[in-house]
């Protein structure tokens, strides 16, 4: 763990290069371009050579989809406890949707033609549910279950499955009850592809969803074009910002969940009070031994952790606002002054009592969430990016001759005389 505070020397260099851009690894960048290149040209073959090579699974034309009998034994193969947490998860999922949701609206503009915008779900959808260090079930729900939401009819899941072809029961269970209607045992750069392309089996999809590693994220960055996308989310993050009323326990063991995720997470605590900070790493310390992913949580401690004292909650909030972490914690007996501050996060826990966990498996907001200091730009998955928006517009003779001043105006400054006639001629006999 970095632990600095503000009078070390290091700090100051230290909180400059949390002020982050997303951008890929030149290697990530020339390798998923290969991927992408192969998929494009060879189709099924090269996502069965490249699965082979990367999952270490043999597929072929026939089990490349999961199968109508690998879901049915699925379904019977979750535990009942399994399908409640599932549903439950699902219905907040569903009723956070719903708000989010937009609706068809009409209004008259200034020369009285009626414009508005009409919204419709995408008719064919692409999420991909990372698989490597861990079964992510709720990534299904919390991706597929927006689409579900907004009565997208087709969504293509992509997973990775093991070396033995398999996918987790709970997984396909989730997928299913998500409203997928086709899954790939695909992952990584390559399932980006197919979804994106297509190939001879698979048909492609309007719109990318879903989290994933840094070869799938810049898989991502590369289609867009071919398809549009959600965000860029990549490996977990955590920032917790405390004053002195933090809970020393809690926070280490908020710190300590983010981190079992392994791999490139990055978890960091921030906070104004120097006897918090000691108390969390002594925390952290009591607590770790008693988990189980210690090995993944130790590699992010290592190389992913950072503990600062900031020199006041001023700069915890701008370094905050600069780091842009997909999940802060934010616990201060002064949220209403330092809450409207905070601008650049994907998701906002508040208090001593939020586990970001709870967020992460059923609050109802989509834990799919902007990494890496994309939180700038991005927002997480929410229901409305699965609607299409088009706009409308209807004219009468009354809004067109009101209107005709200024298209001809228009016409004349740009030297389209064509835009003015077209518009004239309404008014004619
Ligand atoms: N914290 C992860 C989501 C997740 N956690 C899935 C457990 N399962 C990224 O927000
Ligand atoms: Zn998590």
């Amino acid at each position: 763990m970095k632990i600095l505070s503000y009078q070390d020397s290091g700090y100051a260099p230290f909180v400059r290069r949390l002020n982050r851009r997303a951008l890929p690894e030149p290697g990530t960048r020339d390798l998923v371009s290969t991927i992408i290149a192969e998929v494009a040209t060879k189709g099924d073959e090269a996502l069965f050579t490249l699965t082979k090579r990367f999952d270490g699974a043999i597929l072929t034309a026939k089990t490349l989809f999961v199968s109508d009998a690998e879901f049915a034994a699925a379904e019977k193969a979750v535990t009942p406890e399994t399908k409640v947490a599932v549903a439950r998860s699902l219905k907040n999922i569903h009723s956070f949707a719903k708000r989010s949701l937009r609706k068809d609206w009409s209004a008259k503009n200034a020369e009285g033609a009626t414009v508005g915008e009409r919204f419709t779900p995408f008719d064919r959808v692409g999420v991909y549910v990372p698989g490597g260090k861990a079964p992510l079930v709720s990534t299904a729900l919390m991706t597929a279950g927006f689409a579900q939401a907004a009565g997208v009819p087709e969504i293509l899941a992509a997973t990775p499955c093991g070396p033995d072809g398999s996918v987790n029961p709970a997984l396909l269970y989730a997928l299913q009850a998500a409203g997928v209607t086709e899954a790939i045992k695909v992952g990584g750069a390559q399932a980006i592809a197919a979804m994106a392309l297509g190939t001879r089996t698979i048909r492609p999809v309007d719109r990318v969803f879903g989290p994933g590693n840094s070869f799938v994220v810049e898989a991502k960055r590369q289609l867009v074009g071919a398809v549009s996308i959600d965000l860029l989310p990549g490996p977990s993050e955590i920032l917790i910002l405390s004053d002195k009323t933090g809970n020393a326990e809690f926070i280490a063991a908020d710190i300590l969940a983010q981190a079992e995720h392994g791999g490139d997470s990055i978890v960091g605590f921030a906070t104004d009070s120097k006897a918090l900070l000691g108390k969390v790493v002594k925390a952290i310390e009591k607590q770790l031994p008693t988990l189980n992913r210690s090995k993944y949580i130790r590699e992010v401690l290592k190389r992913g952790t950072f503990l600062l004292h900031v020199k006041s909650f001023a700069e915890g909030v701008s370094i905050c606002n600069a780091f842009a972490p997909e999940h802060l914690s934010l616990i201060t007996a002064e949220e209403d002054r330092w809450l409207p501050l905070i601008r650049t996060c994907g998701a906002i826990y508040l208090g001593n009592d939020s586990p970001v966990a709870v967020g992460d498996f059923l609050a109802g907001p989509s834990h799919t969430l902007p990494t890496g200091g994309s939180g700038r730009s991005f927002s997480g998955i929410r229901a409305d990016q699965f609607q299409r928006r088009t706009s409308i517009v209807r004219l009468d003779k009354e809004s067109v001759r009101k209107s005709l001043p200024v298209v001809e105006e228009f016409s004349r400054i740009e030297g389209l005389d064509a835009h003015g006639r077209s518009t004239a001629i309404r008014l004619e006999k």
